[in-house]
Order: structure tokens, then sequence, then C-alpha cells
């Protein structure tokens, strides 16, 4: 009898593991600046479309699961019927779709093992760090549960310091990318659901008490440097310094009861941040025995009536959007050299500025758009038909976004959060949206919120009157005159009323053309078609007093299994100035045209 009240204990206990999609995970701030161990390289992986690993026979969690690392062994009476040894290898990161054939569509579970090797240091602490793991994943180390996670574009830590022990360890990653209509993103996007451990993975090694989160901004009348240092752990009352030697500047703060500590430096000539100059300060911060370094930026951004004003400057904000897929090899975008041929294009473009669509992308973007001077509209993949009525997916928003913006609060080049796209005009939409909006504000009151909002049609003329207007500091907008809708031509008799006296952003427009495909410009699929939309999409939008900025659809073509036409689309979505293979189309000249030409989209 009490052998199976422990054997139900037991499960019980696993199971909990599993419910707990969030359970024991953090974001440290500012971890690529850490010492850590990569983790990243060949990982041993399973298949399993039947959960096989987790689950028994009869569907309840099995206390030998594949997480238990086990092999057959010659001459034992136990049944193994797994052995990751024999089995073939991923490299991560890297979504399992474009590195093996058979599973370019596959979305189930994946169980990922590997070895390594690791010394724990006295009166030092270990987390696992994760970049991305496409969509679930439940991480074990040594056999033993560590964490779980839902979402699959944010950064997450978890604490591995018990499990970890000197010499040979194993960790095991269960990933699920199951698309779920109640997941964020839900089941239907237009993109490519790659999945597996994305982003890199490391070991993370930090002092038992230290900085793991952090918020240094100027402050809107740019006299300071504002914010606060949390410590995890510290001793009462300890001493947290903040200092930027470049500037001469240093203060010290005492931890409060919530182990925060409120920072202020008076700082009138810093030299500010701007895509012009990207000026980025070595930051050095301290707390008891945790030292850690970051470069920032420091620059102050608002709306004031239909302006966005940069450092106190009314600024038109000229860009293009992207997804996070990798040009030319397809998967996801996760290394230097994907961002770096990403934003050269943008560049080459005209841009100052990148709609990060439709998720956070990996921190390197955002390390780089802080070097190179481009401003960033982040979002979080609140995406179409959610189900805004259900609680449990508000909450994995807020998840989401709580993450995105813990790691990216602190890079100048962040100047929106956005927090949805493109979503069904109803109550409890709305309700949903509007909570998210306030969370963004509390997580961070410097920068603006957004969302790229539909727009009511009425023959020729468009109606920006969504309510969630009222809650945005920037109304965007997504239109696709001359191709979902009407002609190229009607374009330029499309009348355009918006309620709000605030900025707004086209936060998208754009057509489908296949590269090398030529012909009439009426044609469409031809870059002359797409061409066309643009020029006469340009036009109009110069005509808009609102107007503070875009992002067309879309820098590079991407994968989407939504778009089948044979011979022209094939699985993927031909909207990119460029095409995967780096083909530049006629667009792209007209576009750039538009943004060198000093008199269009002047501000008056
Ligand atoms: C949209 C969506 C974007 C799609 C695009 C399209 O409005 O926001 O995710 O990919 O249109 O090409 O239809």
């Amino acid at each position: 009898m009490k052998a199976k009240l422990c054997i139900i204990f037991a499960f019980l206990v696993i199971g909990q593991m599993f419910l707990h999609a969030e359970s024991a995970s953090t974001v440290l701030v500012d971890v690529d600046h850490r010492q850590s161990v990569s983790l990243n390289g060949d990982w041993h992986y399973i298949v399993d479309p039947y959960s096989t690993g987790l689950y028994t026979f009869h569907h309840e969690l099995r206390k030998d699961g594949f997480y238990l690392n086990g092999a057959a062994e010659p001459g034992s009476d136990r049944l193994v019927e797994y052995d990751f040894a024999k089995s073939p290898t991923l490299k991560v990161p890297g979504d399992w779709n474009t590195q093996s054939a058979q599973l370019f569509y596959y979305e189930g579970l994946v169980w990922y093992q590997r070895y390594f090797d690791f010394q724990p240091q006295a009166h030092h602490r270990a987390f696992l760090h994760i970049g991305a793991a496409n969509y679930k994943a439940m991480i074990w180390i040594n056999g033993q549960h560590v964490c779980d996670h839902e979402g699959g574009f944010t950064a997450f830590d978890c604490e591995a310091t018990q499990q970890l022990h000197a010499g040979k360890n194993f960790i095991v990653i269960a990933v699920d990318a199951t698309r779920r209509a109640d997941g964020v993103p839900t089941a239907t996007t237009d993109w490519f659901n790659y999945g597996g451990i994305t982003r890199d993975v490391a070991l993370v090694e930090v002092t038992e008490s230290f900085i793991d989160d952090y918020d240094l901004h100027l402050n809107h009348e740019r006299t300071a440097i504002v914010g606060w240092v949390h410590v995890q752990d510290a001793s009462p009352k300890t001493t947290v310094t903040v200092a930027v030697p470049e500037a001469d500047l240093s203060v010290s703060s005492q931890l409060d009861s919530s182990e925060k500590a409120s920072i202020r430096i008076p700082a009138t000539s810093l030299q500010l941040w701007s895509p012009e100059q990207p000026k980025l300060y070595r930051i050095l911060l301290s707390a008891g025995d945790d030292k850690l370094e970051d470069e920032i930026g420091f620059r102050s951004i608002e709306t004031d009536g239909q302006n966005i004003l940069l450092n106190g400057k009314p600024i038109f904000l000229r860009g293009v959007s992207m997804h996070a897929e990798a040009p030319f090899r397809g998967g996801r975008a996760n290394n230097d050299k994907d961002v770096e041929t990403l934003l050269r294009w943008a560049h080459e473009l005209g841009c100052n500025y990148v709609r990060l669509a439709h998720y956070p992308h990996d921190q390197r973007m955002t390390r780089a758009t802080d070097r190179l001077g481009i401003m960033v509209w982040s979002e979080i993949p609140v995406y179409w038909a959610e189900h805004f009525e259900d609680p449990a997916v508000l909450k994995k928003a807020q998840h989401q976004l709580t993450e995105e913006i813990r790691r990216d609060r602190d890079k100048a080049s962040i100047v929106l959060w956005s927090i949805a796209n493109e979503t069904p005009n109803t109550p409890d939409r709305t309700q949903f949206l509007k909570t998210l909006a306030s969370n963004a504000r509390a997580l961070d009151s410097s920068r603006m919120v957004t969302a790229a909002l539909l727009v009511r049609t009425e023959g020729h003329d468009k109606y920006v009157d969504d309510s969630l207007g009222e809650d945005l500091d920037v109304i965007g907008v997504n239109e696709y005159i001359g191709w979902y809708e009407k002609r190229p031509e009607d374009i330029d008799t499309t009348v355009w009323h918006v309620a709000l006296n605030k900025p707004m952003i086209i936060s998208e427009f754009g057509a489908d053309a296949k590269a090398g495909l030529h012909g009439a410009e009426t044609e469409r699929w031809t870059e002359e078609y797409q061409a066309n939309v643009f020029r006469h999409q340009l036009g109009m939008l110069n005509r808009i007093p609102q107007l503070r900025g875009m992002s067309p659809w879309i820098l590079v073509d991407f994968r989407s299994p939504r778009r089948l036409l044979p011979g022209v689309q094939d699985g993927y979505n031909l909207k990119g100035l460029i095409s995967n293979q780096g083909e530049k189309k006629q667009a792209f000249f007209v576009l750039q045209k538009a943004y060198q030409d000093k008199e269009l989209f002047k501000l008056k």
C-alpha cells in the first residue's frame, strides 16, 4: 500500500513538472556578457510523434521517460526501447526542419540529448540559458527535472546548480513544436513553424547573489540616467554601483527590501544615441561579488501630438519589416552572419528603422541594431485570431511580453513595443490588448506602445478608428491596397481618416513578386507589378499628414505553408523586396529611391 502511494505521489510530482510550463525559469539580463560554457554543437535526437518517451500506453506520465537517458544494457532484464547514443544528431542551435528532409513538415515532439563536462566553482550557481526553443521545452539534467518553458521566441534561464556535478553530465531537452489554437501564436500564422532549439544554449555561472535584471535609461528631460538594478538573493542593504567610466559618471545605491537599488545619475553631457551617431557607453555594474558589463546607448523617445520625437526632435521612421528567417540557407536566423546580411540589406535600402516581425528575434539582432543605429519595432506573436476570451492565453502573452521586455529594455535601438498584429476588433480582443498595453508600460515606461491594426474600408475611404487606438502611443496600420483589395491605380484615390491625434505608422503594405519574373505592370507576380504597387503606395503615403513611419512588407521572401500556388509561390510568401537567394527585385530600388529623396516624407 505504502509503495503504491509512493508511486502515485511520484506520478503527481512528475505530473506537476510538466503542467507548469513556466516553472523555475527567469531571464538573465545581459547574459551575453556573462561567463558561460557553450552547449551548442551536435545533440543526439529522437523523433517521438506519439510522446512515447513521456507517457505510458494508458497515457500516464512515465517515471522512466527518455529524460533518464537509458540504454539497453547487454545481459540486463530491463527493457529499454530507445538509445540516444545510437540515434542521429542535429546541430544546436538550429531548427530540425531544415536539417533533415524527413522532418521538414514535422511539428511534434523531439528529444535532444548530449553529454558535457562541467566543473562547478565554489560559491557559484549555474543557469542553463536557452536563447529560444519552439514551442514548448521540458528540460532535465542528469535525469532530474530543471524547468519547462512555453513560447518559441523568447530567451529563458533555468537554475541547474543542484542538478549538476563535477565531471561528465548529461542534458535532455524535449521540444514540442505542435501548433496550438490556444498558443501564442495561435495555430494559423503566415510563417513557417520551425521547430527545435533554434537559438544558442549555454551554461552560465554567476555568484551566489547576482545581478539578474536592470533598467538603465535616459529620463525624458535628458538630464539623468535613471532606473534600477535588481540583485537576486542579496544580503540586506548590499551596495550596487553603476559606472560609466568614459563619461566619468558613477553612483552607488543600496538595495531596498525588494532587492532593488534605484539609480539616478545626473548626466547632461552624454553623447546621445541616434541613427546618425549610435553611441554606446560601456557600463560597469557591481553588487557584492558580482560584476557585469554592458554597452548601452542613451536617448529619449516619445510622442508629441502627431510627432515621434527622438532626443526631442521629430523623426520619420524609414523602415522595412523583417522575419527572423536566414537568407540563402532558410531556417531561423540565429547567427552573426544572418544578422549582418539582413541589416546590410536594410541599410542599403536607406532604413533608419526595422520592424522585427512577428516575435522577438535573436539577441544578436538587437545588439546589432544598437551598434548600427537602426531603430526597432519589437513584437510578441499575438497574431490574428488568438483565443482572446481565454485567460490562460492572456497569461501566455503576458509571460512572453515580460521575457521580451526584460531581455531588451536596455537596448537604445528599441523604440516601440508592439503587442499584436491584425487582430479582430472585438470586445474580448480589446480587453486582452488593453491589459497587455498597460503591462508593457508597467514594465517599461520609457518607450512607446503600438500594435499593427486593421482598418475599416468604405469604398475609397479608409477609417483608422479601432477602439484600441486610444491605448496606443503610436497607431500601426497594415493595408494591402493593390494586392488583396482593389487595383494599384485605386491607391491614388484612397482617402485616409485617422480618428486620433497620434502618430501613425504604416506597418505593412506590399505585393508578391517572383524574382526574375517580368511582364506588364498589370500582371500579378511580376516584379513590375510589385514595383508599381510600391510607386502608387509611396505617392499616397506621402500625402497622409499623420504618417510618421513605414515598414513595407517585407525585406526578404520567406517560407509560409499557406502559400501554395505551384510554379509561383511553392511554399513562399513572395512579398520580399529581395528573394531568399539575395536577388533584389525592382521594388527594392523604388523604395531605396524614395528613402533617398529628401523631399518625400518631409516632416511639416
Ligand atoms: C499580413 C500579416 C503578415 C503576412 C502578410 C501577407 O497582414 O501581418 O504576417 O505575411 O500580411 O503577406 O499577407
